[in-house]
């Protein structure tokens, strides 16, 4: 080639180059639909995949028809490299069991064979559309294409984002906000399909738009048109859109001189409000409320209650086919009984007032978002009242997007937890699902951790939170070790030698992280503001519960928030056999004991070592896992791309290095109440204790306080 010809080559060279560059940047997903790389699989896909033939109940084209079929083809084409009819066609089938979203796959092996995706509903042919991919991505056997089918245990599947309108994201790690409400809703970012689809590939079908902490901006008319564009792009995905609902709109948008929930005039404002949501998406599904917590106005303002106020935006609602989902995320400093009790005490009596499209959503644990927490004792008590839970796929008390932490066998905890309040098996899984208490709608929330960096998620690798979030919102009887294959596979290689360690490590780091920030039933001893790193010495704030010592509770006896009838009695709110158990620190599972118990620091564990011994050595254990996954990481080079690689190495290094930050900060400061030596095999604190407490972390993403 002549040097002038190779000039006019460059451009195309240097796209070349940065398209490969960008190839494994992480956008896309798990739906990556790379070339099958086990060539044998391959052509038995492609013999067994000749067509692909969606039977729907009236066989006709509709958008989310279509968005099945481009999601097929595209699919088809990059897993076996080749074009593949995928044909529409009315359903002589039965109706299957398991309602709208149901699905079933068939392989039919004739000449040519095909594969048939029968369903109730349009939406369920794209879940199949999902399924069938998973399979071949996840290389799967092909004969298990036969006879496949599923349906979703919880009807509304919805992400949370807590997302400002100047696209500030809180508590979000991973850039701003996806949705640019200043542009919308002129300009429609292709990204907003591309979330919808990997919405849809994991089941989820709704998204709550903003923030808890809301803004009554968002339900004026110019606001809607922009929800509106975004529900437009959403729809055939199945992904319907919920807002959250500032209780002082009627005042701030609506001009009226009060908002009490049994004012006419407010039930008349939102009746109309809500009237004119629907004009622009039609099947909008509600509203998601905090209301008198943490400052956000509500019902209480006016001497009303929680029911009072979700029954008014229930009855605004009803007419239309939507619901209210009414944050159970309630505590007072005015009110001096521990924090953990008081979501049942204000809300346990209030079982049976609420109107019936009136769900409860309800944290996992009664504090908040710890890396552990027992489950919420409002599961079992409230039922009346069809309960969402809360989960939080954004690591706020994780790390971030920094850390490393897989939230799956978190979530399982809480999900497979008993809470015997219909006797043995009474899980909460079931609870939420409606099984227990006979609750026909159901729905679980997540509070998303997605965001404008180019990953989605800004770690790589938690991407997999919110691909675990969807599957187990979907069928919460998967387990995490099968949802953390399936998200390897997807997401990197079906190579052995990737799936092992990547697997092994997303499974270990929830623990990891409990075992370097707060073991044994610790809680709420961050740092205040950021979240982000430990402040065991936190002691002032604005409110006694947002301090650390109000929690920890360390003196020279020991440690841990007695939480039995000898102290602030929480414990009395779970069933008696739950009670039992958590009352006893005999039989307390030690990764409760200090949330439960005040524990002496010379008290023998079950390992034989007193409680001081056993605390330092989690704490070591959690830097020396970060430590082994730097060395297992390492030796994916070779396996998978550099960029992942590098970048996930890089933010290893960074979580190692943080844990030891928690390890010295908290060991230093318990030290100075046990008086005892650390035990052998824990390193010494790089830095005295001032300097961790006095270390100011500065601009941490998504922190309300220091914007
Ligand atoms: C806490 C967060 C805060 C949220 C609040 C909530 O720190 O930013 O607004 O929960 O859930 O975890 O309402």
């Amino acid at each position: 080639m002549k040097f002038p010809a190779l000039l006019r080559c460059l451009p195309l060279l240097f796209i070349a180059i940065a398209s490969h560059a960008r190839a494994e940047d992480g956008y896309r997903l798990w739906l990556r639909y790379e070339l099958v790389a086990d060539e044998p699989l391959r052509t038995a896909y492609s013999q067994a995949i000749n067509r692909v033939v969606l039977a729907t109940a009236n066989g006709t084209e509709s958008p989310t028809t279509t968005a099945a079929r481009t999601e097929l083809v595209a699919g088809l084409r990059g897993l076996l490299g080749r074009e593949i009819a995928v044909d529409l066609t009315k359903s002589t089938a039965p109706t299957l069991p398991g309602g709208d979203d149901a699905y079933a796959l068939r392989l039919e092996r004739g000449k040519p064979s095909q594969v048939v995706i029968t369903a109730n509903r349009d939406i369920g042919v794209l879940y199949g559309a999902f399924a069938l991919l998973r399979q071949i991505q996840t290389a799967r056997p092909v004969a298990q294409l036969d006879h496949l089918s599923d349906a979703p245990r919880i009807k509304r599947r919805l992400l949370n984002h807590w997302d400002n309108l100047n696209r500030f994201v809180e508590r979000g790690a991973a850039g701003f906000s996806l949705w640019n409400w200043f542009t919308l809703p002129e300009v429609i970012d292709p990204r907003y399909t591309d979330y919808a689809r990997a919405c849809a590939s994991i089941g989820l079908n709704g998204t709550v738009l903003t923030n808890v902490n809301a803004n009554a901006t968002v339900l004026t008319t110019p606001y809607l048109e922009k929800v509106a564009a975004l529900a437009n792009v959403f729809r055939p995905y199945g992904v319907r859109v919920y807002l959250t609902a500032r209780f002082s709109s009627p005042k701030e948008i609506g001009g009226l001189p009060t908002a009490d929930p049994l004012d006419p005039a407010v039930q008349a404002w939102w009746k109309t409000k809500t009237a004119e949501i629907y004009r622009y998406v039609p099947d909008f599904g509600g509203f998601l409320v905090k209301a008198n917590s943490e400052g956000q106005p509500g019902p209480q303002d006016y001497g009303r209650t929680h029911a009072d106020g979700a029954n008014t935006l229930a009855d605004a609602l009803a007419p239309h086919g939507g619901v209210v989902i009414w944050r159970a995320f309630v505590y007072s400093h005015e009110a001096p009984d521990d924090r953990a009790k008081q979501a049942v005490t204000e809300f346990g009596p209030l079982d049976g007032k609420f109107r019936a499209n009136v769900f409860v959503q309800v944290k996992n644990g009664a504090i908040d978002f710890m890396p552990r927490e027992p489950f919420h004792p409002l599961f079992g008590a409230m039922p009346r009242t069809p309960l969402a839970p809360e989960l939080q796929i954004a690591q706020e008390y994780l790390g971030g997007s920094t850390q490393l932490a897989f939230l799956a066998p978190m979530w399982k905890e809480t999900l497979d937890a008993d809470t015997f309040c219909a006797g043995a098996g009474s899980t909460v899984a079931h609870v939420i699902d409606g099984s227990v208490d006979r609750h026909s709608d159901s729905a679980i929330a997540g509070v998303a951790n997605t965001g404008t960096d180019r990953n989605w998620t800004g770690h790589p690798l938690a991407a997999a939170n919110w691909f675990a979030f969807g599957r187990l919102a979907w069928d919460h009887s998967l387990t995490s070790a099968a949802i953390a294959e399936e998200w390897t596979r997807m997401t990197f290689s079906n190579e052995t030698a990737v799936i092992h360690p990547i697997t092994e490590m997303l499974l270990a780091s929830r623990e990891t992280v409990v075992n370097y920030s707060m073991p044994l039933g610790l809680h709420h001893i961050m740092a205040e503001g950021h979240h982000y790193g430990p402040g065991p010495w936190v002691a002032e704030a604005g409110r006694a519960d947002w301090t650390s010592v109000y929690y920890h509770r360390a003196d020279a006896n020991g440690l841990g928030f007695d939480r039995t009838a000898t102290g602030s009695n929480a414990i009395s709110q779970y069933h008696p056999e739950v009670a039992k158990i958590f009352g006893d620190p005999k039989l307390c599972p030690e990764k409760y004991l200090l949330w439960f118990h005040h524990v002496p620091w010379d008290r023998p564990l079950a390992s034989g070592r007193p409680l001081w011994d056993e605390i330092a050595l989690h704490y070591q254990a959690g830097v020396d896992e970060v430590r082994a996954w730097q060395k297992s990481w390492n030796a994916l080079a070779g396996h998978i791309d550099n960029e992942r690689l590098t970048h996930v190495a890089a933010l290893l290094k960074r979580q190692e290095s943080d844990a030891c930050f928690w390890r010295d900060g908290c060991l230093l400061y318990f030290q100075t109440f046990s008086k005892r030596p650390l035990p052998a095999g824990v390193e010494p604190a790089y830095q005295p204790l001032e300097y961790y407490r006095d270390f100011r972390l500065r601009y941490y993403p998504g922190n309300p306080g220091e914007k």
